[in-house]
């Protein structure tokens, strides 16, 4: 293809690097913790930000006009996107990608028509997945941009939308399937309200569980063993998005008895929008055994809305591939980047750059995180910490043997309580800074 062809594949040369085309901190084959890098970083592209974004926001048309979408319009510049998606990808190294069923082929007048467009897309991007071993992470539906769903998609008040909705994911899981997918994902889209004078909220949350439950029966019934994932978001576009955080996602699959069947696809931006931090997310569902992949990006705390920028901030970073690690990292899931180039970042030049910062930050993430883990850093002051539970009565506590009165009496029979310690948050955080800077 034409659009890339002065670029060379992306190669590790190494931090002193002044080259802007090179990774310097990405090796791919170098082994962290007993296995290469590209391994721990699943690093996937996002096709609706990479090639479909174009830097529209709510006061400005799009920036970007790429070269491949002005050779052709409708099937043939879908076609033509294929094509250099995958030259993108091949040349920086990327090995997986994710995409929203819009995101690949025009909508036709009727679904029938959409399903034939989708169809003679997946066939194109089969052959190049043959060709070029590049793989998908997870595929998803987008439910949320059309007019139809203004109210929603599975929690729409109106029963068509409902039933169009799930017609639109039963096509969406089956192109995953047909190629392969390791995951599907669930974003709420307008899965979410802005008033309760006008909303069941309690009718609402039910109808998203039966959608959710009708995607576990179809999974089945066509044999496709997919690792289902919710993606949390607290507001936006709705006010009170319903998949809120961490937190919230795993009560509700609880409640439902769907937390089998699904994880979580955790965004950074999301967690910050919901005031936590990422590791806090992360943590809360490696806790539950649900962390099943990230979208990896970052928000801007000054902002307060899913700006969706490229992950360059090596301190979550470190954090994020911490958790991952400490989890035993992520199975079926990667780092996905749903990040788009800022609107005056307009030249597809860009697009490399930032793709290349983003492998680049979680690489050095990972390095410092498993030195951290390796050296156990935090999991030995862990330890130490709780250590009034390993025996005496903090035993007997947590193997329950004990209940308030059995506890009154102790308390009563001693003459001081145990010394408090410091929780040390500042010698941590410095210890931190020396495994960053070395
Ligand atoms: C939007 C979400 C979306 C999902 C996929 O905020 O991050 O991009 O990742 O539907
Ligand atoms: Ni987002
Ligand atoms: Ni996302």
């Amino acid at each position: 293809m034409k659009y890339f062809e002065n670029v060379k594949k992306i190669k590790y040369e190494g931090s002193k690097s002044l080259d802007p085309y090179t990774f310097k901190y990405y090796n791919a084959e170098e082994i962290i913790m007993g296995k290469p890098m590209k391994e721990h970083l699943k690093f996937s592209m996002a096709y609706w930000h990479t090639m479909t974004g174009g830097g529209t926001d709510p006061f400005g048309s799009a920036t970007m006009i790429r070269p491949w979408d002005e050779d052709a319009t409708g099937m043939e510049r879908a076609k033509i996107r294929v094509k250099v998606a995958f030259e993108f990808m091949e040349k920086i190294g990327l090995e997986y990608f994710c995409f929203h069923d819009a995101d690949i082929a025009p909508q036709g007048a009727t679904l029938e028509e959409t399903n034939k467009n989708l169809d003679e897309i997946v066939d194109l991007i089969e052959v190049e997945m043959k060709r070029t071993k590049i793989k998908l992470l997870w595929g998803t539906t987008n439910a949320f941009t059309h007019p139809r769903f203004v109210n929603g998609a599975s929690t729409s008040p109106n029963a068509d939308v409902f039933a169009y909705a799930a017609a639109q994911v039963k096509k969406a899981i089956e192109i995953t399937h047909r190629l392969g997918g390791a995951g599907y994902v669930f974003w709420g889209g307008r899965e979410g309200y802005e008033t309760l004078l006008n909303t069941d909220m309690k009718f609402e949350l039910e109808n998203l569980a039966r959608l959710l439950k009708m995607a576990v029966d179809y999974a089945k019934e066509i044999d496709f063993d997919v690792q289902f994932y919710i993606e949390p978001k607290p507001k936006e576009p709705t006010k009170h998005q319903y998949d809120f955080d961490s937190a919230t996602v795993v009560s509700f699959l609880r409640a439902n008895n769907l937390d089998n069947h699904f994880k979580l696809n955790i965004e950074t931006n999301h967690a910050t929008l919901a005031m936590h931090t990422m590791q806090h997310e992360l943590r809360f569902a490696a806790d539950n055994d649900m962390l099943g992949s990230v979208d990896a990006n970052q928000g801007d705390l000054l902002l307060g809305w899913d700006t969706d920028q490229f992950p360059t901030n090596i301190y979550n970073a470190v954090l994020t591939m911490y958790e991952i690690l400490r989890a035993g990292g992520l199975t079926t899931g990667g780092l996905n980047f749903d990040a788009k180039v800022r609107r005056p970042s307009f030249t597809k030049e860009d697009l490399l750059i930032a793709h290349i910062v983003g492998m680049d930050t979680y690489a050095a993430g990972l390095r410092i995180a498993a030195n951290l883990l390796e050296d156990g850093v935090f999991e030995d002051n862990l330890k130490q910490r709780y250590r009034s539970y390993d025996s005496g009565i903090g035993k007997k506590i947590v193997n329950n043997e004990v209940g308030f009165k059995e506890l009154e009496t102790y308390i009563l029979n001693r003459k001081e309580i145990e010394a408090n310690e410091s929780g040390k948050q500042e010698l941590l955080e410095s210890i931190l800074n020396q495994y960053i800077i070395g």
